[in-house]
């Protein structure tokens, strides 16, 4: 394996593939000379001056790109050229239009070689929410909270590409609609930018959906609930022991996304490993990657102009149908 990209998350990748049998992560690349060097060494892998370099090694079965988000989709591409499957870090790329390149690019090779990094998919909790919808019936309304704590303040634009395009992801695949319209609005004024941002969808199966972001900092935490015709589900938390102390009762959150995923971070990696092994692709697709970035697109759009933007991603080609 290779890993384009040693940052917080690329290191994490390097660390758990290396971890796995039978795998060996065997170069790494990042801009970052030091960086580079110490995940190489960390996990037995040679570095690599550039990523297109680290792509050309001819033993490569499969490559993490987990760089700058600018990047990622210039390295998706090369990787697809080259016929190497791909798992990248959301988001598929920083545009629209990157994200539909790649896309199209996979399309013409006429083979799924992109895994997009939506991990949620892999957390225990989405998958029994999802697991329980089974027999409630059409939903009415998705409601997905998501708690964070990035060091703010973050431009609106990037947190709209870098966290709520997760929170864009899980309403696609808990619900198996797309998005169609959204409406944007954001408080909580902090440092020229703002912590809070609120998103009201509208589906393509007439549903609404509601995205509430906060860049608070308290604590880590992500919900989501679904109201349907025939019951509601709401998302369990992760098993945490209710600890009664001092008068009062405690329940800890932690205060960043890997302590929350840690397990589902590693069932995906796990996942993509056995879907190359097999052939069998598997995960969020390419085309789920480019459907969330034209809603985070509306997101951005509908925070500057305040209107409701339509977001259509157009017809997947047949690969993602
Ligand atoms: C971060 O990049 C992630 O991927 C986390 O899952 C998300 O919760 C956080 O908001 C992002 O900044």
């Amino acid at each position: 394996m290779g890993v384009i990209g040693v940052g917080h998350m690329g290191t994490f990748h390097a660390r758990t593939l290396a971890r796995l049998p039978g795998v060996e992560v065997a170069a790494v690349h990042d801009v970052d000379a030091t960086a580079a060097d110490r995940v190489g060494a960390l996990v037995g892998a040679e570095v690599r001056v550039s990523a297109d370099d680290l792509l050309a090694d001819a033993g490569l079965d499969g490559v993490v790109v987990a760089s700058a988000d600018e990047a990622h989709a210039a390295a998706t591409l090369a990787a697809i050229e080259r016929g190497i499957p791909v798992l990248c870090e959301k988001p598929l790329a920083a545009t629209v239009a990157d994200a539909r390149r790649v896309v199209d690019a996979e399309a013409a090779v006429g083979r799924r070689l992109v895994q997009v990094g939506f991990m949620r998919e892999y957390d225990v909790a989405h998958a029994r929410l999802r697991a329980a919808l089974e027999g409630l019936g059409p939903i009415d309304h998705v409601r997905a909270v998501h708690r964070n704590t990035n060091p703010s303040p973050r431009p609106v634009e990037v947190i709209a590409v870098q966290s709520i395009v997760h929170d864009v992801h899980t309403v696609r695949f808990v619900t198996g609609a797309e998005m169609q319209s959204v409406h944007a609005s954001a408080a909580g004024a902090v440092g020229g930018s703002y912590r809070h941002i609120l998103v009201v969808c509208r589906l393509s199966d007439g549903a609404h959906a509601t995205i509430e972001f906060d860049d608070g900092g308290f604590a880590y935490d992500v919900g989501v609930e679904v109201l349907a015709r025939r019951g509601d589900a709401v998302l369990a938390g992760p098993a945490q022991p209710v600890v009664r102390q001092a008068g009062a009762l405690h329940v800890h959150v932690g205060d960043d996304w890997f302590e929350r995923f840690a397990g589902a971070y590693a069932a995906q990696d796990l996942a993509w490993i056995e879907s190359i092994r097999t052939g069998m692709p598997t995960g969020p697709t390419a085309w789920d990657g480019h459907a969330a970035q034209v809603a985070v697109a509306g997101v951005i759009e509908s925070l500057a102009s305040g209107a409701t933007v339509d977001v259509d991603p157009g017809d997947p080609p047949a690969l993602h149908r």
